[in-house]
């Protein structure tokens, strides 16, 4: 039987019924309805913040971020965003659709974020955003971000993508920067199917955002801006609707399993690091070398369990975004690692088969540092 590397939760089917019911009744599918602006106020009140917005995918959450900040900044669209090469694509594509030059910046050797003091060399007169990403829930060092952006008057976007539910310093992380991005992707520990989070620190951001997402209508419904459709549909809310409150449990059981790997994997003399965050969205191992993790990835294969490469390449190596730095450890680190199974109903015989598997496999000719 294979096992996959994720499997999308699947809410309480009767919980599920009861807002689908309600959609049948209101005949209310799409434009701000009823079931999505319950899960705003219920995102909002959860993380103690204002300003959410629900947007069909964290891709486009993150361009109409960016746009929003264009706008209300007076920011030329040929300037540059600072960034880290090691995230999903959506990071970097977003920024280039707007038609924003990514700048990378190289990554910390532990938490695999884009290091402040990186930010700051790269500064130049055309540097106008900020875009860190707090990669598989481990918070970037956000003091020292902000203080570098308060100090040259840039803009921050956090890709928050990977960080439902995660506190910095006792706040929740959509509590900093200028905007925040969670994607709300199936794939994700609380999802909506397709769907993200959009969170502004200005109310006048906003506003502008509310316009964006839909068509640049204003309040009276006039057309007086550009706009796109990047509404959230009232389908994908009851989702999110049924899930919300199940939330405690999904992380519990996701660090429940994170432990069973660590007991298992810990002693593993070509592993470096099994990465633990505070709401485990991902497993991601770092081996000793980039041949015991392709060696890894092959065994694992062969035996239909799936293993992912989050995030191979490194952005900086890729010819479309390209980049003049070359980030050598974010190099290093996208060659080495691999993010193993975790989704709620993994059993423990599972995590154990795929333990055995990668305890089993001989590496001996590999060199253990
Ligand atoms: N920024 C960051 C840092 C991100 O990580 C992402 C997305 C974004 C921005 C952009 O957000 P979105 O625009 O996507 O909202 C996934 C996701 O598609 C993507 O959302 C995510 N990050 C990225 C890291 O991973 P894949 O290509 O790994 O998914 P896939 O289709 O290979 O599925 C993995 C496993 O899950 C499969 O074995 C089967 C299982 N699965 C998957 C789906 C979709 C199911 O059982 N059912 C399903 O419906 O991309």
């Amino acid at each position: 039987m294979p096992i996959p590397v994720s499997k999308p939760y699947l809410p309480n089917r009767e919980k599920l019924n009861k807002y689908i019911d309600q959609i049948y009744e209101s005949g209310w599918l799409t434009n701000n309805g009823p079931l999505v602006r319950q899960l705003t106020k219920k995102l909002e009140e959860k993380f103690s913040v204002d300003n959410i917005l629900l947007v069909a995918n964290g891709t486009l959450a993150l361009q109409i971020a960016y746009r929003t900040l264009l706008d209300t900044q007076n920011i030329e669209t040929t300037s540059e965003a600072l960034t880290t090469p090691f995230t999903f694509i959506a990071t970097s594509n977003s920024l280039m659709w707007e038609g924003l030059t990514p700048v990378f910046a190289d990554i910390n050797k532990t938490d695999w974020c884009i290091n402040p003091d990186n930010i700051a060399a790269n500064i130049t007169k055309n540097t106008k955003l900020i875009v860190p990403v707090h990669v598989f829930g481990n918070s970037c060092e956000i003091e020292k971000i902000d203080k570098i952006a308060t100090e040259y008057g840039i803009k921050t976007v956090y890709d928050a993508s990977h960080s439902f539910g995660i506190q910095y310093k006792d706040k929740n992380i959509l509590q900093y920067g200028d905007a925040s991005v969670i994607s709300l992707h199936a794939t994700k520990l609380f999802h909506t199917v397709e769907g993200a989070l959009l969170r502004f620190k200005r109310k006048s951001d906003f506003e502008k955002a509310k316009q964006l997402i839909n068509f640049g209508f204003n309040q009276d419904k006039e057309p007086k801006s550009l706009g796109i459709n990047a509404k959230m549909n009232e389908v994908e809310a009851a989702f999110g609707l049924a899930a919300i409150d199940d939330i405690n449990e999904i992380i519990a059981e996701r660090q429940h399993i994170a432990d069973i790997y660590e007991e298992h994997l810990s002693s593993n003399p070509h592993i470096e690091q099994i990465n633990r965050s505070s709401n485990q969205a991902y497993l991601p191992v770092l081996f000793r070398s980039g041949t015991a993790a392709s060696e890894v990835l092959k065994k694992l294969q062969e035996k239909e369990i799936e293993a992912k490469r989050y995030f191979f390449p490194s952005l900086d190596t890729l010819e479309h975004l390209n980049s003049l730095s070359t980030c050598e450890t974010s190099q290093d680190i996208a060659n080495r690692i691999l993010c193993l199974p975790i989704y709620t109903g993994l059993s423990k015989d599972k995590i154990q088969t795929i333990c055995n598997c990668i305890n089993e496999i001989d590496l001996s000719h590999q060199q253990c540092i």
